[in-house]
């Protein structure tokens, strides 16, 4: 069933918030306030019309780094991503022990996921077998870099989801670079979705732009997936339109002209013509959405900022059951 015109409303702002947030990331890396940002923007649509393809809070969700309009939509505030950026202690990825965007959130089963690519689409194909032995009427929503899908992990966690007939989507979030790799210098094919067919599941290509479009495969995925007929796997493809992190500069690998076409097909500017066009939203409704969005956010930079610190000692649990000491 197509989203409702507030449910469209509804995505689209979750699409703002996340590329206004992103936005806020940068400055606050800029003014020397976090050390590390690793943003999503160009990578809205994808995300958001993903979330609202599953049953947001019941389904499973594993996550990568890239997902901060996802998560959103999976209901982390903004105050909770930016307190995960400060590292602070009531920042529910990690309480401030792993990098910023390695996400987690408990009250939406969203699994933290480690620093190594992939490991995450091989979490997703256990939490799948366990769902089937338990016959619980729930999926597991997976997201990837479509550099990652080059790793063996997420070629024996799609295997192994095929084998099993597991209730898995995989999205690949193509933004055609790994780092400064470009996607055919990581895969042979024109698109992961290709890889699918060898190992037995049906593959997918998407405009990942358009959020709509997105949300249409992935809510028949997940149909699929519920109705015991096993997992399928998504290609959303998008440019990534910043640097790959805060550490990265772009300049060396690839043109402006390169970059400014490809801003063209911006999911933020696709999304809104969208909604203008249906008579969702007009000029002065848009104004005032991004202007309450702007100022919800500066209201979570201020709460972030006085939230507290984790005490030095915490660092060290809950890595180990029991403490270790060193002589
Ligand atoms: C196993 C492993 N190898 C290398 C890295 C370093 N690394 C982090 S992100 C990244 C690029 C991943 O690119 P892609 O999968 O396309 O995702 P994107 O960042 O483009 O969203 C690399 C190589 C890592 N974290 N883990
Ligand atoms: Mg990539």
């Amino acid at each position: 069933m197509d989203p409702s015109p507030d449910q469209k409303l509804d995505m689209y702002r979750l699409m703002l918030l996340a590329r206004r947030l992103d936005e806020r990331a940068w400055v606050l890396h800029r003014q020397g306030k976090i050390a590390f940002h690793i943003s999503g923007i160009g990578h809205e649509a994808a995300q958001v019309g993903a979330a609202f393809a599953i049953r947001r809070g019941s389904d499973w969700v594993t996550p990568y780094y890239r997902d901060l309009a996802l998560m959103l939509a999976l209901g982390m505030t903004p105050a909770e991503f930016l307190m995960g950026l400060m590292g602070k202690r009531d920042e529910p990825n990690s309480g401030g022990r792993q990098m910023p965007s390695h996400w987690s959130l408990r009250r939406a089963n969203a699994v933290s996921h480690s620093a190594p690519v992939a490991t995450q689409s091989v979490h997703a194909a256990g939490i799948g077998l366990a769902i089937k032995l338990r016959g619980d009427d729930k999926v597991v929503l997976t997201t990837i870099g479509e550099g990652s899908t080059s790793q063996g992990e997420w070629y024996e966690a799609v295997n192994w989801a095929a084998v099993h007939r597991l209730p898995v989507i995989f999205i690949v979030q193509n933004n055609q670079y790994a780092i400064s790799v470009r996607a055919e210098k990581q895969m042979a094919v024109q698109s992961a979705a290709d890889k699918a067919c060898g190992l037995g599941l049906p593959g997918i290509m998407v405009d990942g732009t358009d959020v709509f479009a997105v949300h249409r495969a992935v809510k028949d995925a997940v149909d699929n997936a519920r109705a015991g007929n096993g997992a399928t796997v998504i290609e959303t493809r998008m440019y990534r339109i910043t640097p790959h992190s805060s550490d990265d500069d772009d300049r060396t690998y690839r043109s402006r002209e390169e970059v400014e076409e490809n801003k063209r097909r911006d999911p933020l500017l696709l999304a809104r013509a969208r909604l203008q066009e249906e008579g969702l939203l007009s000029e002065s409704q848009y104004d005032e959405m991004d202007t309450q969005i702007k100022a919800s956010i500066e209201e979570a930079v201020k709460q972030a900022e006085a939230a507290p610190y984790p005490a030095g000692e915490e660092a060290l649990h809950p890595v180990y059951a029991e403490e270790v000491r060193h002589a």
